[in-house]
């Protein structure tokens, strides 16, 4: 079934029962600019690829377009006025969302502009990091969550567009828990290494975890959100499905590769007539940018000057226009970008032109659209080569309008275009020889293989045009949203899911948390030999991460002896506490307890006794504080006499017994236990007052785990494994795999999020 059948489909189920499925777009601004004047507004319509998609789509359906409408809150207007008035036969409406001038300057200017688009794009220097921009723009998203829940019903599909709202699903799903939401990047969504340089990226994440369906660029970007949702979120991924799983609901994670109106452009360049191939004027290559520094102007600039270096018989022949539309103008980072191009384009012109002739023809302004098309057709060579760019369309449109197929594509590996547009020639922008090259290739290359790449560009284009970009995402979008309910209230029931949930505010109400893990039985499951009882490599990794998040303390606790533990898990860095406490060894800390030396030579006594014992399957384990004795191996009649019999040797020599699973155990008999040793390693690491600054957690299986239970009563919380027992755990967890699905959510930090 196609895309379009699908939608139409839905939207008439949809229909069924009286009502109908409206699409609610909501974007930074409104298609139009709202201008004073006198006492009334008057609109003036955005131009734009997106715009001329979506209206279409608004038109057919029925729906709103919330956003800001470009003018700056007025004392004297109400929001209505900002927006043209609706008339009856309208099926379109608009919602305009006033803003002050601070946040124009905070929320747009500063945090959108200066930290999600630099940081997106990997400028990581031209990235600000600025709490109060911060605090603005999420209160500007929360504004138009709340314009968005009041102009939406639980019918409709909300559309969120772009990189300034990324936090509206979070608000909006706690004004509107069931409202169908989706939101589409149009920038790039950079890997985790970057991401992470924002203090605010799990805030980030969540908002778009709240939605049903987030689609990308390519399937790079998603891919990356997806990695980004299981590092800092502790998110489940579903990789070949492209779903995450957050707090008991999934959340679709797609590639929707935005394109062009591919007939329009074909049809305006069939148009404008094309000069014949022979003539005398020189060749064309043309580069159509906003100006803005990820477009990677000066860079291409060297490229020029380096391509006429090398290559000096194309002086007078090759003519590089530079199209650049004003962008950002009052940012003095692009004032000084200006500069900057101005100063090349000068040096460069001033360097070569000859008698008529100047290598770059620079055009800074605004065209309409059909003198763009007449550039793009005309021209031999489309250089569009950004240092990083989400897709960029001024590739597709150039395609659009060689319809002889003549023309050339020089294309940036690092746009998202690059994953679809494979006939192209690729380059690397920051690779100036390889661009060099890549031009004089473009120049020489036959007319047969010009022809070959560009017409399979072309019918790449045609098929996958903006309209149909509209419709995938809305049918995609409204599938995610519908199975999403359903999963979402099966995952809701999960156990890991109603143990997070509860855990989440109580954690995020202080700095730091305490994570206490049992190791047999917890980290690994039971085994029949404890030296089988490996670690696996997923509670590895995710132990190291733990081991790197900020305000995390991990200690793990065990009842073998310090050493054991400690090589068994193989983290140095990590608190380790060996024979159930007696022993303590971590960053800062170095513990014996003093009773040890006291017992010693009795438990040494007890254990060469137990040694002599001659059933089947026993075997004593010495453990130097501490001496074990394991009976699992033993068959089922013997063991309760083995046991018995261990139990009356380690009595007889003053030590206390404890029974564990298939276990007994003589230690020193003294008041110390889990329980204490927990409530030591606190004070010693947090002082004796840690109560008021950290959160203390204990996950353990055994019944020797129970005084720790006991002891963080009213203190902190715990969390018993396995199968229902009576236990003085609040918590429970089925099994090891649980508990390592809590571990990656802790290791992630997420928590952490509502500290702020
Ligand atoms: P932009 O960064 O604005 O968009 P791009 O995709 O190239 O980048 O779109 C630019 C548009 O402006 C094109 O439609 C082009 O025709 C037009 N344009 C460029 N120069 C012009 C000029 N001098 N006069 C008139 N029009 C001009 C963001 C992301 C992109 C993503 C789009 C859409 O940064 O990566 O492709 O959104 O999702």
């Amino acid at each position: 079934m196609g895309a379009k059948t699908a939608n139409r489909r839905s939207i008439a189920e949809r229909r069924d029962d009286g009502e109908a499925s409206r699409l609610v777009v909501v974007s930074n601004r409104l298609p139009f600019t709202s201008v004073r004047r006198g006492d009334r507004f008057r609109f003036k319509r955005s131009p734009g690829g997106l715009v001329a998609a979506l209206d279409p789509a608004l038109s057919r359906r029925g729906g709103v377009w919330i956003g800001w409408p470009g003018a700056e809150m007025d004392e004297a207007a109400s929001a209505a006025e900002m927006v043209p008035p609706p008339r009856r036969s309208d099926k379109v409406r608009y919602r305009a969302v006033p803003l002050s001038r601070r946040e124009v300057a905070l929320y747009y200017e500063a945090f959108s502009n200066r930290t999600l688009w630099p940081l997106f794009h990997y400028f990581l220097a031209r990235t600000e990091i600025d709490s109060a921009s911060w605090e603005v723009y999420e209160r500007v998203n929360e504004r138009f969550a709340a314009a968005t829940a009041e102009e939406s019903t639980d019918r409709d599909l909300v559309w969120v567009q772009d990189y300034q709202l990324m936090r509206l699903p979070r608000y909006l799903r706690r004004m509107a828990p069931h409202r169908r939401v989706a939101f589409f990047l149009h920038i790039p969504f950079p890997s985790f290494e970057v991401l992470r340089v924002l203090p605010w990226a799990r805030h980030l994440m969540r908002g778009l975890l709240d939605c049903d369906l987030v689609g990308c660029q390519s399937q790079e970007h998603a891919d990356h959100l997806l990695s980004c949702a299981e590092q800092m979120l502790g998110a489940s991924v579903n990789r070949s499905e492209g779903v995450a799983y957050f707090e008991g609901r999934p959340t679709a994670v797609q590639a929707h590769p935005i394109s062009i109106d591919f007939d329009m452009f074909d049809r305006a360049a069939a148009k404008v007539g094309v000069p014949p191939e022979d003539d005398d004027r020189p060749i064309e290559i043309l580069s159509v940018d906003r100006l803005d520094y990820t477009k990677g102007i000066p860079e291409r600039l060297r490229a020029v000057e380096a391509f006429f270096d090398r290559y000096p018989e194309y002086r007078g022949r090759v003519v590089f226009v530079q199209l650049c539309v004003p962008s950002r103008t009052a940012v003095p980072e692009y004032k000084e970008l200006k500069r900057q191009v101005d100063e090349a384009v000068g040096s460069i012109n001033g360097r070569f032109s000859d008698r008529g002739w100047a290598p770059i023809r620079y055009l800074y302004r605004s065209f309409n659209q059909d003198e763009l098309v007449s550039l793009y057709r005309s021209a031999r060579v489309g250089l569009i080569n950004p240092l990083r760019d989400g897709m960029n369309l001024v590739a597709k449109e150039y395609v659009a309008a060689q319809i002889e197929g003549r023309g050339v594509l020089i294309l940036s590996e690092m746009a998202g275009a690059a994953e679809e547009l494979k006939e192209a020639v690729q380059v690397n922008p920051y690779d100036v020889d390889q661009v060099v090259s890549a031009i004089h290739r473009a120049l020489v290359m036959p007319e047969a293989e010009r022809r070959s790449r560009m017409l399979a560009l072309r019918h790449r284009v045609s098929v996958a045009d903006v309209q149909s970009w509209v419709e995938r995402f809305v049918s995609c979008a409204e599938a995610a949203a519908d199975a999403g309910g359903a999963a979402a209230a099966r995952r809701a029931a999960g156990p890991v899911d109603a143990v997070r949930r509860r855990l989440q505010p109580w954690l995020a109400a202080r700095p730091t948390t305490a994570l206490f893990f049992d190791y047999d039985g917890t980290l690994t499951p039971i085994v029949s030999r404890p030296e089988n009882a490996v670690l696996s490599a997923t509670a590895r990794r995710l132990l190291r991460r733990a081991l790197r998040t900020r305000n995390l303390d991990i200690v793990i606790v065990s009842g073998r002896s310090l050493a054991d533990v400690r090589n068994m898990v193989g983290i140095p860095g990590l608190t380790y506490v060996g024979n159930h406490g007696f022993e303590i060894e971590g960053p800062g800390i170095e513990f014996r307890h003093e009773a040890l030396r006291q017992y010693q030579g009795a438990v040494e006594m007890a254990a060469a006794e137990l040694a002599t014992i001659r059933v089947k399957g026993l075997w004593v384990e010495r453990k130097g504080a501490t001496v074990a004795v394991h009976v699992r191996e033993v068959e089922d009649g013997a063991r309760r006499p083995a046991e018995r019999r261990a139990a009356s040797v380690l009595r007889r020599h003053n030590l206390r017994v404890t029974t564990g699973k298939a276990v007994v155990e003589g230690r020193p008999p003294i008041d110390w236990n889990k329980g204490y040793a927990v409530l030591h390693v606190l004070a010693l690491r947090h002082g004796v007052d840690w109560v008021s600054r950290v959160r203390a957690l204990y996950v353990g299986d055994d019944v020797t785990d129970e005084d720790a239970f006991r002891s963080l009563r009213g203190l902190g919380r715990s969390i018993r494994v396995g199968p229902a027992t009576q236990t003085e755990a609040d918590m429970a967890l089925p099994n090891t795999a649980a508990v390592i699905e809590l571990l990656g959510w802790l290791a992630s930090g997420a928590f952490e999020v509502d500290r702020v």
